[in-house]
Formats: C-alpha cells, structure tokens, sequence
C-alpha cells in the first residue's frame, strides 16, 4: 500500500471509528443456587455472556429443553467444579433460550436477547455481504486484547491497527483465511515491538468484499 492509499484507508477507518465508536460488552451471568441470575439479558451482537458457578453442577446448554431440536448447536458446556465459567460471543441478533441440563425440571433456564450492533457502520449493515469486526476482549485492555471478525467467503484479509492520527501501527493478519469467524491477539505493541502509548487505537479489517472498523482503548 503506498502513502496515500494508506492515508485514504486511515481517514476511512477514522471516519467509521468516529461515527460509531464501539464499546465491548462483557455481561455477567451469576449461578446461584437453581438458578441464573439474572436470567433474562438484553446485548448486542458482538458482546460476550460469561456464566459464573458459584455451587453444584450445571450446564449451559442453548435450547428451551431436550427437545428443542436446536438444543446444544450453540453452546452446551459444563458449570461445575472443574469448569466453574463459560463464555460465549453473541454475534446474530435473536432471542437464544438456554436451560441447566440437571435442573431444567427446576426452571434453571434463562434468555439472552441479542440486538442487531448498529454501530458496526454504513456499508456494514447487519444484512450487507462483507466482513464483520465483532466486540474486542477485554476492551479498554492491557496487556492484551482479542479481535474477533467473521468472514462471509474465504479471501485475502488485512486487519490492521491504526493510531488515531492514520499512523500505521501494527499488522494483525495478513493472507488468506477461510469463511467464518476468526480471532487476533494485539500484544500492544507496534511492528517495531515497541509498547504503544495508552490511548485509542483503530482496528481496521479490509477485505476484498468490503472493509470493518472499530476502535479499542489500551489503558495503563
Ligand atoms: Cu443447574
């Protein structure tokens, strides 16, 4: 990329950024008891559940009961001892109903109600082809953050962070990947190997069907 294609992508990650900055959802899902609490959540696609233990064994399984024949396609994982949390990134709008698998006669269920992101951006719609930068995590973070972006066909991707003057920091990944949702680490530190100043950085994903933007905050 040469300098002024790089300054053009800059000022279109920055324009993004600016319209919607994001901000990363975490919710906390305590177990107490037969029950989760609370139990009925509304977020938005791209931030992450995390179910907490606090005594017996559960589950989380996705689903309104055994029967549901969707049961478990999303996330059935143990709550116990061994495995006392379990998180999970929503990232399709839609209501997901999930139970306890030994407690569901009990009424261990919840919901989690995920609202469309609206802030992903113009020629980012929810329905659009192209790719999707989802919630980093954590966010404001240090040391350490994961980028999470799906990719609706295989291709070659650049995801790549910014400073918020349009200076190239760092590549994330570079190549090609296949369909589906993938996840990057940044270290916080430039290609130089230099940590970066505390501040807000742009992630910018292009692809050859578009390009994804969001903005995370390294705090010291
Ligand atoms: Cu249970």
């Amino acid at each position: 990329m040469n300098t002024r294609n790089l300054v053009l992508a800059a000022a279109a990650a920055l324009a993004l950024a600016a319209a919607a900055p994001a901000t990363a959802g975490l919710v906390v899902v305590q177990q107490t008891s037969l029950t989760f609490s609370p139990n009925d959540i509304t977020i938005t696609a791209g931030d992450t559940v995390r179910w907490v233990r606090t005594s017996l064994s559960h589950t989380v399984t996705n689903g309104t009961g055994t029967s549901d024949p969707n049961v478990g396609a999303l996330f059935d994982a143990p709550l116990n001892a061994t495995t006392p949390t379990f998180q999970y990134v929503f990232t399709v709008a839609g209501d997901v109903p999930y139970f306890c698998r030994p407690h569901l006669l009990m009424g261990m269920t919840g919901i989690v109600r995920v609202q469309p992101d609206l802030s992903v951006g113009v020629g980012n719609d929810i329905a659009a082809p192209g790719p999707r930068l989802l919630a980093a995590y954590p966010n404001p973070f240090n040391p350490r953050t994961e980028i999470a972006f799906e990719l609706e066909a295989a291709g070659a991707v650049a995801l790549r962070v910014y400073a918020l003057d349009g200076r190239h920091v760092r590549d994330l990944r570079l190549g090609d990947l296949p369909a589906g949702t993938h996840r990057a680490p940044w270290d916080g530190v430039d290609g130089q190997g230099r940590t970066v100043a505390a501040g807000i950085y742009v992630i910018r994903l292009d692809t050859a069907a578009g390009a994804s933007s969001r903005t995370v905050t390294l705090v010291k």
